[in-house]
C-alpha cells in the first residue's frame, strides 16, 4: 500500500501533481482544499464555516479538517493507497492521520514536499485567480496563505524528518519533469519497504 503525503506552500503544484499520481499509482485523491471547496458549494454548514477562514487566507480548524479525512478513510478501505494533498498542514493533523492509518498497518510511505520560491507562487497563484476566479488567488489572501504555511504548515515536515519519511523535489520546470522527480522518489521508496519486508 502506498500512502503519500504531497506537501508545499500554496500554489507549488500539489493539486496538479496528485491528479497525474492517482492514475500511475491507482491511488484514492484526498485533497482537503477540495472537499472543502465542494463543502462550500453546496452551502452546507462546515461550508459556510471553511469560506469565512479560507477568504481570509486562514486555516480551517483542525477538528473540521480530520473529520472529513477520516469519513474518507472510512468509506474508501479498499484502496490500494491514498495521496494527501494538502493534509495535513499542523501537527495535530499529522498526529491524528498516523492515529488513523498505524492501527490498520497503512502507515505513511512518504511525505514529498514541493520546492518553489515565493516569488513563483505569488506568481502562478495569481494567474490562476484570473483563469478560475476563486476567491482565494488575490494578491492580499496569497500573502496571508503564505504566512500561515511559514507558520503553522512548514513545521510538519520535521514531523515525518523525525519518522525517515521526508524527501524533497524541485517544483519548478516542466510539469512532467517534476512528476518524473517525484515518481523517482515514490518507486525507490516502494522498492526499500520491499526489502525490508523480504528481510
Ligand atoms: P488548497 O486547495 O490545498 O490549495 P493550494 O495550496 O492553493 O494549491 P496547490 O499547491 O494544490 O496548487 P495547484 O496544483 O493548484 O488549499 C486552499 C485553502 O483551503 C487553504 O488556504 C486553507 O484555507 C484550506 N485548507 C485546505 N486544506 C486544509 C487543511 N488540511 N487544514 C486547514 N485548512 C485547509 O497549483 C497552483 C497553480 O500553479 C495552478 O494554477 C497550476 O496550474 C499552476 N502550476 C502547477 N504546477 C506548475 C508548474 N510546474 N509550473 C507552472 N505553473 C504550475
Amino acid at each position: 500500500m502506498l500512502n503519500i503525503v504531497l506537501f508545499g506552500p500554496p500554489g507549488a503544484g500539489k493539486g496538479t501533481q496528485s491528479a497525474m499520481l492517482i492514475k500511475k499509482y491507482d491511488l484514492v485523491h484526498l485533497s482537503t482544499g477540495e472537499l472543502l471547496r465542494n463543502e462550500i458549494c453546496q452551502n452546507t454548514s462546515l461550508g459556510v464555516e471553511a469560506k469565512r477562514f479560507m477568504d481570509a487566507g486562514q486555516l480551517v480548524p483542525d477538528d473540521v479538517v480530520i473529520g472529513m479525512i477520516e469519513n474518507k478513510l472510512a468509506v474508501n478501505t479498499n484502496a490500494n493507497g491514498f495521496i494527501f494533498d494538502g493534509f495535513p498542514r499542523t501537527e495535530e493533523q499529522a498526529k491524528a492521520l498516523d492515529d488513523v492509518l498505524n492501527p490498520m498497518k497503512k502507515p505513511i510511505t512518504a511525505m514529498i514536499a514541493l520546492d518553489v520560491p515565493h516569488y513563483s507562487l505569488v506568481e502562478r497563484l495569481l494567474k490562476r485567480g484570473q483563469i478560475e476566479g476563486r476567491t482565494d488567488d488575490t494578491e492580499e489572501v496569497i500573502d496571508k496563505r503564505i504566512t500561515e504555511y511559514e507558520s503553522k504548515t512548514r513545521k510538519v515536515a520535521r514531523y515525518y524528518e523525525a519518522q525517515n519519511k521526508f524527501y524533497h523535489v524541485d517544483g519548478i520546470g516542466e510539469v512532467d519533469k517534476i512528476f518524473e522527480r517525484i515518481c523517482h522518489i515514490i518507486d525507490a521508496r516502494y522498492a526499500e519497504l520491499k526489502q525490508q519486508q523480504k528481510a
